[in-house]
């Protein structure tokens, strides 16, 4: 990957991963194009791209007719980011989204009792994490609207279930149906820059009931027979075991800083509504996510924080770090 790309053509990489649809990709393909900077050492990602356009519209061509059914399903993103459960029939995904947050999924012994996504929020400190419980993936199912949330997550929490000898059988068909897409898991996301629409989302795996009598040894056939270099949590959703080391990795995942704004008028920031942006993330990306006028406005900044003096005066390129204190000064164009 080389090097000063723009910020503009990381939010559209970015945005690429999560399109759902040719169409979406194709918009997106197109601005990377534009936002590449032109030289020597950019050749070669020139040249995959303009690629993939090509292949995009011939996709998007050929399939013109017999354009595919969308599910029509949407879920809005809130909070600080969005990670999705996702597992074998049974792992307790739903028993997961219970334990971690407020809502009240279905919990029950037999498959597919979960039919369609369902959104929670954890809380983290002072901030939310949005998680997503999802139907079972088996080797015959992989319902379209599960991989698309996948593709979109910041992070996918991966269960397999220690508590029953078919468990291994089962996560190692979640795995197998997965690779059989262009919807994988991985250590970090990322977008594979040699295979249009083959993304790969950051996945912690949690072994999940390992108050089971039979578990330990479950386990460690589970890393003899499917060896993962994913970050491991062994659970208990049920019990509670491991959650809260499970609650940190999964915020830390997101890799957000929080930001508290003040206004000039006011000599108290608002704690009650931090705003997050990914780490590297500046004060115009903040700005942003108050308003857009606010971001098109905005004159400069004072800040409070532990890396600089109290009340420095910044622009919108100053990056945020966590906890800082903003006060935007806007001014009109
Ligand atoms: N022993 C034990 N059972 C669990 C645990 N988590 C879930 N279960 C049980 O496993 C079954 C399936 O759980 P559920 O959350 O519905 O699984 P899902 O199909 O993955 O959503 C239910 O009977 C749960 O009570 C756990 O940590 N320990
Ligand atoms: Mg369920």
């Amino acid at each position: 990957m080389p090097a000063n790309l723009t910020q503009q053509y990381l939010k559209a990489e970015e945005a690429y991963r999560r399109a759902s649809s040719p169409e979406e990709e194709l918009e997106c393909l197109q601005v990377m194009l534009r936002e590449l900077p032109k030289h020597k050492g950019t050749d070669k990602l020139n040249a995959e791209l303009k690629q993939k356009i090509s292949r995009v519209k011939k996709d998007l061509e050929a399939g013109k007719g017999k354009a595919k059914k969308s599910s029509g399903f949407k879920l809005p993103r809130q909070g600080a980011g969005r990670g999705v459960i996702i597992g074998g029939p049974n792992a307790g995904k739903s028993q997961l989204l219970r334990s971690l947050t407020r809502a009240t999924p279905e919990v029950a012994p037999y498959p597919f009792t979960t039919r369609e996504p369902i959104p929670g929020m954890m809380p983290w400190e002072d901030v939310y994490v949005q998680l997503v419980d999802t139907p079972p993936i088996t080797a015959d199912v992989f319902d379209p609207v599960t991989q698309a949330l996948i593709r979109g997550a910041d992070l996918v929490v991966l269960l397999t279930d220690l508590g029953s000898d078919d468990g291994i059988d089962a996560f190692q068909a979640v795995l197998d149906h997965l690779n059989s897409t262009k919807t994988r898991l991985a250590r970090e996301s990322c977008l594979d820059e040699n295979d249009v629409g083959l993304s790969y989302t950051r996945t912690l795996l949690a072994p999940n009931k390992i108050d089971d009598p039979a578990a330990a040894e479950r386990l460690e056939m589970l890393h003899a027979f499917c060896p993962l270099d994913f970050p491991e949590f062994l659970i208990s959703a049920q019990h509670g075991t491991g959650l809260e080391d499970l609650r940190n990795a999964i915020y830390a995942a997101l890799d957000v800083v929080r930001v508290y704004t003040k206004l000039p008028t006011h000599k108290e920031p608002d704690y009650s509504r931090p705003f997050t942006v990914r780490r590297g993330g500046t004060l115009l990306d903040v700005a942003l996510l108050i308003h857009k006028d606010f971001a098109q406005n905005l004159r400069h900044a004072r800040v409070w924080g532990s890396q600089v003096h109290d009340g420095t005066m910044v622009k919108g390129d100053y990056v945020v770090c966590d906890k800082d204190v903003v006060e935007l000064h806007v001014g009109l164009p």
